[in-house]
């Protein structure tokens, strides 16, 4: 009674409008998915969000500068820096102290694929889920490393039971499953134009997850720092489920951020059109931050210098390293000053009409609200950007076709295994992207880099052709 009270005198009683026709069972819920709601914060975001219609929290005056960020040896950074830090990062390694993250709470719904995103197949020849090739690059780094590096999955409600049962079915790929700490983010409500809480059914809230950057609190309240802690981690790779490319352990980007006292560490690459929707690393008023490519402003995206390279140039590939403690600082909502900000989403959300009608729109109808890790970055004390090549980390699954789908993200997986085969001396059929006509595939577990596949190659007693179906495991 006190709840639904609650929300009536908050002028968000419609959630209750059926409630009496409900079961017993489905009164419960209801009323627990309400027990979850802030309705003072939710009243606070439609007033400045919905009612301001600001979709941005970023000032977008004339202050916003392009980030700096340390290049590649190859594009003029220090050799002995970058060695420096494969070291010191290899070192931390060995010691324990790195877990990965993989967040994978969205929904996928631009993918059009039904199910967990990380189960979808992705790889040339064994079509091998997301969470495969991570757990293969995880694998194989606890054992270049000597330790088993403990692996957290952020999930959302929609898929946690999924995305369980798909690690069970598939024995944890060979990882210890006592190593895998799957949790779930938490919740948002849609609402309408006027900030009316929206019901998805008479006994449901159309609920959907708070973003990425809900993976901090989530991160705490699972007590997954404490675990952490615990077991003697404090730095935390971060990445995204949808980038089969990606280093999921780098020694040289746990060592840059270690060098650097970072609190939060990130990987960047130069844009690869003015279009590509990246974030884009910047900096105002002496702290570093990711501008999302939709609140950009085309006068600045498009801005050049005299060499004609994009002035705001660093692409934020969603790679970083987060200190334990600074996360916990941020999850916790300790620290009032440093709360990650909401976004605004406008979206086609089925809803319950007055009547108890559900109704499918065809123009987005509801507002969701979500967190962007990103936003952490202002907060973090030492901030660090590195470059980071392409071609070895990033080639997202966004899409069902064209840009950021199965099909280029295969090609570019194809493309780092040839390049990693000619450096092995093997000859090898490509053309001009570098694309082989051979159909292969490399496991991690064989070799996750190129110098650890020419030193795998080389102790083949055997060494096959690389042909259509060929699997190096
Ligand atoms: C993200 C970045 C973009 C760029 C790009 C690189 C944002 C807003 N933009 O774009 O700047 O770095 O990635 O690929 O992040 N997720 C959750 N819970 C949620 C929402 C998302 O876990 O509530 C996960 C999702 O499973 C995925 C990742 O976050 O792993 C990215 O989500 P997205 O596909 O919505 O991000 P996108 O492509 O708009």
């Amino acid at each position: 009674d006190s709840i639904r009270q609650h929300f009536e005198e908050n002028g968000q009683g419609q959630v209750f409008a059926h409630f009496d026709a409900l079961s017993e069972e489905a009164q419960e819920n209801l009323l627990a998915e309400a027990r979850e709601i802030d309705l003072e914060e939710l009243d606070q975001l439609v007033a400045s969000l919905v009612k301001g219609e600001d979709s941005s929290n970023v000032d977008m005056t004339d202050s916003l500068e392009p980030a700096h960020f340390i290049p590649l040896s190859e594009n003029g950074g220090d050799a002995a820096v970058w060695q420096e830090s494969t070291e010191k990062g290899e070192a931390a390694l060995r010691a324990g102290r790195v877990a990965a993250f993989t967040v994978a709470g969205g929904q996928g719904t631009r993918l059009g694929y039904d199910g967990p995103k990380g189960t979808f197949g992705v790889t040339p020849v064994l079509k091998k889920s997301l969470f495969q090739v991570f757990a293969e690059k995880i694998l194989a780094s606890s054992e270049i490393y000597g330790k088993p590096i403990p692996w957290y999955i952020l999930t959302s409600v929609i898929n946690h039971e999924a995305t369980l049962s798909f690690f069970e079915e598939n024995n944890h790929f060979g990882l210890p499953p006592e190593k895998i700490h799957f949790f779930s983010q938490g919740l948002m409500p849609a609402v309408d134009s006027d900030g009316k809480i929206l019901l998805a059914e008479k006994g449901h809230i159309a609920l959907s997850p708070d973003g990425h950057g809900g993976a901090l609190r989530a991160l705490v309240r699972s007590g997954s720092i404490r675990n952490m802690e615990a077991d003697g981690v404090d730095i935390v790779s971060y990445f995204q489920v949808d980038n089969p490319l990606v280093r999921c352990i780098d020694p040289a980007f746990i060592g840059f951020h270690l060098m650097n006292n970072s609190e939060l560490s990130s990987k960047m690459v130069p844009k690869a059109y003015v279009e590509e929707k990246v974030g884009v690393f910047c900096e105002q008023d002496g702290k570093a931050l990711v501008v999302e490519y939709s609140d950009l402003p085309d006068r600045l995206a498009e801005e050049t210098d005299e060499s004609g390279t994009l002035r705001f140039q660093a692409g934020s590939i969603a790679i970083h390293i987060f200190d334990r403690n600074f996360t916990d600082r941020l999850g916790s909502g300790r620290d009032e000053a440093s709360k990650l900000p909401f976004h605004l989403a406008k979206k086609k959300v089925p809803y319950v009409d007055a009547s108890g009608e559900v109704r499918n729109p065809e123009e987005p109808n509801a507002y969701k609200f979500e967190m962007f890790v990103f936003d952490a970055l202002p907060f973090a004390e030492n901030p660090v950007i590195i470059e980071t090549a392409r071609e070895d980390d990033f080639s997202p699954v966004k899409n069902a076709e064209g840009v950021d789908s199965a099909q280029t993200s295969r090609d570019d997986q194809l493309r780092q295994y040839a390049r990693w085969a000619r450096a092995a001396g093997i000859e090898l059929e490509v053309d001009q992207t570098g694309l082989p006509s051979a159909n292969f595939e490399v496991s991690p577990l064989f070799g996750d880099t190129g110098e650890r596949f020419v030193a795998a190659w080389e102790e083949l007693s055997h060494q096959p052709v690389l042909a259509d179906g060929l699997v190096l495991v």
